[in-house]
């Protein structure tokens, strides 16, 4: 966790994140996803969950997850759980008990014996490894489609599906608003039958949006969320619109949004690690598209699994402030429910690590042996860490110039990206020209605006790195306008501005480098 540390030990934990809620509420936001808090040994980040009936004591207690419900509840801040329910950790007791076959356990993950003593099928695992490892005392296979110590739960088993409802009534009760569901949509494997070979996840054909799946998670709406009415955002790969419609679609009860990929494939061909230059046009392009088929979005640009967008959409150096607001403007004006990662709200950059060593992450440190051991050049092995490790965005919150950067006054558990005596939460407070005054003066504009709420929206220009949309609600209608690029741009419309990245209270015939305006047209 890398939010706040109040304890002294280089980890952000959940008394840091109270003792911040005051910061949070004056951002303008509603609500707090908390990415995995549950008891981990922590190798993939709390992704890897050894009980979900606790907290992992690194990051608090039960009673501080109480205190920061109730607190956030003051401020009206609800608060949002990761819920990782694909897989759990290797440690976990299930899992314990079902490799020695120990009633109800024995079928609770996907155990198969291997072909000729071969492994059971050909498909690869998220993370550059094989997904399925041997386990020699119960002498089978069992599939992992993330790390070797993230065994995927059987879906087909009963007990499985009423006991993840347990530990979703569990923390509903307690008063977590809902639930960011990860990888949901994978649960349900339709059948365990050889892939399609391609270049990387050979085999998702078999699990991307499976039927299995539906009837699930409309099982899961009837029995839990809609009776607590928790909110659910399900965090959903390799998705179309078609299957997020399908997903989100009210009338089949599933899911409330669902976090697509598409727009952020716009600097890779499909999978992260296959990089190509980014484009703006293709980023814009895909956003319209989504925009125009899915008929409520989620927008977001960053989060812990995806590098810094003012490093990757836009420029962390000469335009550095100019370009974190151009994002803000696009993030904050587009259709659907928007995402803050911490740290965005200050532009925040990739970290600089200069060594290998200096990554924490399971990902990063599997595609780094992976990519040696095939022999890919160096400089490429490097270029692909240095730009897409997830480690980039997970480094600590930059809170003010002291030693720890204000996030811990320990040695911080991921290095601190050196720029924090720059770029910090203290020097942009005071700051009414920063990036984060910026992003609280949109929150607020978004907060009275019809249009920006729920308006329509209308793609009315994109070429060449430029991108215009209307918004309108009833007769509000407003215009944005955003050049992501570092050049000047002709202007496609004139007009006066409500706010501008540049501070420019009108539009007339061109576009400064990163400007993006909201205007009255
Ligand atoms: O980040 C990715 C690869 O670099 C994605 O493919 C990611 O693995 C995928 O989006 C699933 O992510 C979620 O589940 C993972 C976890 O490691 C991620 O942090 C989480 O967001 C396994 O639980
Ligand atoms: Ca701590």
């Amino acid at each position: 966790m890398s939010f706040c540390d109040s304890n002294g030990d280089g980890i952000g934990d959940i008394p840091g994140i109270i003792s911040k809620l005051d910061y949070i509420k004056e951002l303008g936001v509603d609500a707090i996803w908390l990415s995995p808090v549950y008891l981990s040994p922590n190798e993939d980040n709390g992704y890897d969950i050894s009980d979900y009936y606790s907290i992992n004591p690194e990051y608090g207690t039960m009673e501080d997850m109480d205190r920061l419900i109730a607190e956030a509840d003051k401020k009206s801040l609800k608060i949002i759980m990761d819920l990782v329910i694909n897989h759990t950790s290797d440690k976990h007791e299930w899992f314990q008990k079902s490799r020695q076959k120990v009633e109800p356990y024995t079928d609770f993950y996907v155990w198969k014996k291997g072909k000729n003593g071969k492994k059971p099928n050909n498909w690869g695992s998220f993370f550059g490894e094989d997904c399925w490892e041997y386990d020699a005392l119960r002498e089978e296979y069992y599939l992992h489609l993330f790390a070797k110590s993230q065994p995927d739960l059987n879906y087909r088993n009963e007990n499985v599906i009423s006991a993840v409802e347990d530990v979703m009534r569990f923390w509903l009760s307690r008063g977590v608003a809902g639930f960011r569901c990860d990888v949901i949509n994978i649960i349900y494997k339709d059948s365990y039958e050889n892939g399609r070979i391609r270049p990387a996840l050979t085999g998702f054909e078999h699990y991307i949006s499976t039927e299995g799946t539906h009837r699930i998670l409309n099982r899961f709406n009837r029995n839990v969320f809609s009776k607590f009415n928790a909110f659910t955002v399900g965090e959903t790969v390799f998705v179309t619109p078609k299957m997020a419609d399908d997903l989100v679609n009210p009338e089949r009860c599933e899911l409330d949004t669902v976090f697509a990929f598409e727009h952020m494939e716009t600097d890779c061909f499909k999978i992260k690690w296959f990089l190509r230059k980014f484009s703006p046009d293709r980023f814009f392009s895909t956003l319209t598209k989504w925009q125009n088929e899915l008929y409520w979005n989620t927008v977001y640009f960053e989060n812990h699994d995806q590098p810094r967008s003012v490093s990757r959409f836009g420029n962390d150096e000469k335009y550095h402030k100019r370009s974190a607001k151009a994002l803000a403007t696009l993030l904050l004006t587009l259709r659907g429910t928007a995402f803050i990662y911490e740290g965005q709200e200050i532009g925040m950059t990739n970290f600089d690590f200069t060594d290998i060593t200096e990554l924490r992450d399971v990902e990063s440190k599997n595609i780094w042996a992976l990519s040696g051991k095939l022999r890919f050049p160096k400089f490429l092995r490097w270029k692909m860490i240095k730009e897409k490790s997830r480690d980039n965005a997970r480094t600590p919150m930059q809170w003010d110039d002291s030693g720890g950067a204000g996030f811990t006054n320990a040695v911080a558990w991921l290095g601190i990206n050196s720029n924090y005596k720059t770029i910090n939460v203290k020097i942009q407070e005071s700051d009414p020209d920063s990036v984060l005054s910026y992003y609280k003066e949109l929150l607020i504009l978004r907060k009275h605006s019809g249009a920006l709420n729920s308006g329509s929206f209308k793609e009315i220009y994109r070429k060449n790195a430029v991108y215009a949309y209307e918004r309108q609600y009833k007769n509000e209608r407003l215009t944005i306008i955003i050049n992501l690029s570092s050049k000047k741009k002709k202007s496609p419309i004139i007009g006066k501005t409500i706010i501008s990245s540049t501070g420019n209270k009108e539009i007339s015939s061109h576009l400064a480098p990163y400007e993006a305006a909201i205007l009255i047209t």
